[in-house]
């Protein structure tokens, strides 16, 4: 079962990070059997400051029988940038989507909510769309555009900037039901060691795209240096599993 969740970062956060990151926990002890996932060395809880502000990591990882990572990380940055970043890594032999988010926002404020199930081979299976059709419209008041790299996202992906209480509310659930989808799709999904090397490659290029957000790297590039941020964009935010 899960290890006893840290919770002193957390309740330091916005409402809205605090409130998903509660979310994602007890819809990933609802639906998938937990255990320990080790990170390298002891990255768990890392605290930096070079230039500018001290910057906070709180990490939680997992694993199961079908994802070989999931990864809950809380971030705050001086007072000023709370940061709530959450990828689950299936396991090669799952053909399953990236389930991915991050929230953004500093002095109150938001600015950046987004999420996805994002297709690592192809388009999104069948048991995915069928369900993301069938539910009732969102409305959100700003969309804000993708940037250039964002070419891996579904055509369900959802990138806003909450404009009311009401909107943070209605993009947490939103962002909770695709977590359940993904969790009840996984549970589904048959295990095909055939697919290995594919899906290997879609989840390569998955990462290798969001190593290309410059505005993750700033900000810890500016707390570590840009050698530590290369490090850890490659081996905790994103990186891939040995060659098995
Ligand atoms: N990200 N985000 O996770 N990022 O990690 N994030 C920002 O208002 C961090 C993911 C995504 O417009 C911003 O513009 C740090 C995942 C996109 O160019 C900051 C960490 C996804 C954008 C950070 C972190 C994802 C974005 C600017 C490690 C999607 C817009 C905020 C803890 C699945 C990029 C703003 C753009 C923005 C920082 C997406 C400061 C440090 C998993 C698309």
């Amino acid at each position: 079962m899960a290890t006893p969740t840290p919770t002193s970062l957390r309740s330091q956060q916005h409402p809205m990070i605090r409130g998903l990151a509660d979310r994602i926990e007890t819809t990933w002890q609802q639906h998938l059997d937990l255990s320990p996932y080790h990170l390298p060395e002891d990255l768990g809880y890392i605290e930096g400051r070079l230039e500018g502000e001290k910057l906070t990591i709180e990490n939680q990882c997992y694993q199961t029988p079908q994802f070989r990572k999931l990864h809950l990380e809380l971030a705050r940055v001086g007072a000023n940038l709370d940061i709530l970043h959450c990828v689950m890594f299936p396991r090669l032999e799952y053909d399953l989507p990236m389930f991915g988010c991050d929230l953004v926002g500093g002095r109150g404020q938001i600015s950046a909510a987004i999420i996805d199930l994002s297709p690592v081979t192809g388009s999104l299976p069948e048991g995915y769309t069928a369900a993301l059709d069938a539910w009732p419209a969102q409305h959100f008041a700003e969309e804000r555009d993708l940037p250039g790299w964002g070419t891996i996202f579904s055509p369900y992906c959802r990138f806003i900037r909450p404009a009311s209480l009401d909107e943070e509310v209605a993009f947490v659930d939103l962002i909770a039901a695709y977590l359940a989808l993904h969790c009840q799709q996984a549970i589904a999904t048959p295990a095909i060691a055939a697919q290995k090397e594919r899906v290997m490659a879609g989840q390569r290029h998955y990462c290798e795209q969001q190593q290309k957000n410059d505005k993750t790297r700033r900000v810890l590039e500016k707390a570590f240096g840009p050698d530590w941020a290369e490090r850890y964009m490659t081996t905790v935010l994103f990186d891939l599993p040995e060659a098995q």
